[in-house]
């Protein structure tokens, strides 16, 4: 990977913030966006621009073709490697619904799907590590109907025990829910191993991954897996925001009810009932985010010519490095998997007792953009027993350099506060 010539595509990259050069290791919350992408929707904007699947003149055909073909090059990214197969669906565009974001698609699960096929008494579980996205939203459904949240906990590593896993699915759980790769801790949990077990304890449990750490990072073949959804967002993996992808199994899309109703999601409408579209577009209500969709179109095809499984290992060569160095900073904890071959490229830490925003603050002032609070885990701080934490997260464009530009930073953070 030529990270030279990776960077000189991130405008931003070259920003300085306080009169130093941006380091930007906030990638978990947002990634930044190279040229290609904001090139692909200036164009969209100024060529192509006009309503999908409604006009018959030649920009409407453009534009839902635009918006077709981002959807197919999606459906192929998560599942490439996948062998093609008739009755598996595989590859398959009509099972990528766009939606704003990893969060809005978590809702329409549990609006379309789980408001119909969860009742009291039943078990939904879910890990002590998710972000708020994949937490609230069931405990606000555990809350209406009844329904019992079950929390699988993480072991010190960070990491979840399959044997404590496997206790806590039952006859009674319809749906296991997990992060693919923790926002927080950076543990890869073993999610086909997860879903196996999940089929193995109760085959009409359905499984929802979360997916918005994992897909911007390596290589992920969503049917593969054996679940029956999986989200993510365009905005963490070179995208824009405001475009995010449920990805169901066919069947279990098609005999779900809409999400959300009105123009593009009907077939029929007449004064007292009406029919749904075919899928995907029966899940998409309204005018769609094209030139969202167009951009998370140009980022997979950034993506794929770098190819994912390199990017993962430049992702591995970094944290490799920065836990070796942080590891060396006295009074400083990390969180997470002390295997790097079980973490994503995200390092939380806390250096002595100094508030995490202090951190941040001062890292800021170096130039280096971290991010700082709970982030989004207020379960999973409680559980470690934190308010909060520093976090720096890498990408593509980060080198070792800014590692060490972070941990000078650190060393600045202790001197402040004399420690
Ligand atoms: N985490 C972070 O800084 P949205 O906001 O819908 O695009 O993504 C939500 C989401 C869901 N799951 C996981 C594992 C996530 O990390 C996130 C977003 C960001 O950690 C912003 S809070």
């Amino acid at each position: 990977m030529d990270i030279a010539k990776i960077r000189s595509d991130f405008p931003i990259l070259s920003r300085k913030i306080n009169g130093k050069p941006l380091v930007y290791l906030d990638n978990a919350a947002t990634s930044q966006k190279p040229r290609q992408v904001l090139a692909a929707m200036d164009d969209y904007y100024r060529q192509h621009n006009a309503n999908v699947h409604r006009g018959i003149h030649t920009l409407s055909v453009e534009a839902t073709e635009m918006l077709e073909a981002a959807r197919a090059k999606v459906a192929k990214f998560v599942s490439s490697s996948a062998e093609a197969s008739e009755d598996k669906g595989v590859d398959d565009p009509a099972e990528i619904i766009f939606v704003r974001n990893a969060t809005e698609a978590i809702n329409l699960v549990a609006y379309a799907w789980g408001r119909l096929n969860i009742d009291r008494g039943d078990e939904i579980v879910l890990t002590v590590a998710e972000h708020h996205s994949n937490f609230v939203v069931w405990q606000q459904l555990a809350i209406e109907n009844g329904a019992v949240l079950k929390i699988v906990p993480v072991d010190k590593n960070g990491e979840i025990d399959e044997e404590v896993f496997k206790n806590a699915i039952t006859r009674k759980t319809k749906l296991a829910t997990f992060f693919h790769v923790s926002n927080v801790l950076g543990t890869i949990n073993d999610v086909n191993r997860l879903s196996s077990i999940v089929h193995r304890e109760n085959p009409k449990a359905k499984i929802l991954i979360d997916g918005a750490q994992a897909v911007p990072h390596m290589p992920v073949n969503i049917p593969k897996i054996g679940c029956d959804f999986y989200v993510f967002g365009g905005h963490k993996m070179l995208g824009p925001m405001g475009i995010g992808v449920l990805w169901g199994k066919r069947e279990i899309l098609e005999e779900m009810p809409p999400f959300l109703f009105g123009g593009e999601m009907i077939s029929k409408v007449s004064f007292d009932r009406s029919t749904w579209n075919e899928l995907p577009w029966k899940f998409e209500a309204g005018t769609p985010n094209v030139a969202g969709a167009v951009g998370l179109g140009a980022a997979v095809d950034y993506l794929s010519e770098i190819g994912m499984g390199k990017i993962r290992n430049h992702e591995l060569r970094i944290m490799n490095y920065a836990l070796e160095r942080l590891g060396k900073v006295d009074g400083l904890i990390t969180y997470g998997p002390k295997d790097v071959k079980k973490r994503g490229g995200v390092v939380s830490f806390n250096v002595g007792m100094v508030h995490a925003h202090d951190v941040a603050s001062i890292l800021d002032s170096e130039g280096v953009a971290i991010r700082s609070g709970h982030h989004c885990a207020q379960p999973l701080m409680e559980f470690l027993g934190i308010s909060s934490a520093a976090r720096a997260s890498f990408y593509i464009y980060n080198t070792k350099e800014e590692v060490d530009r972070l941990v000078e930073g650190i060393l600045k953070v202790k001197k402040t506060f004399g420690i």
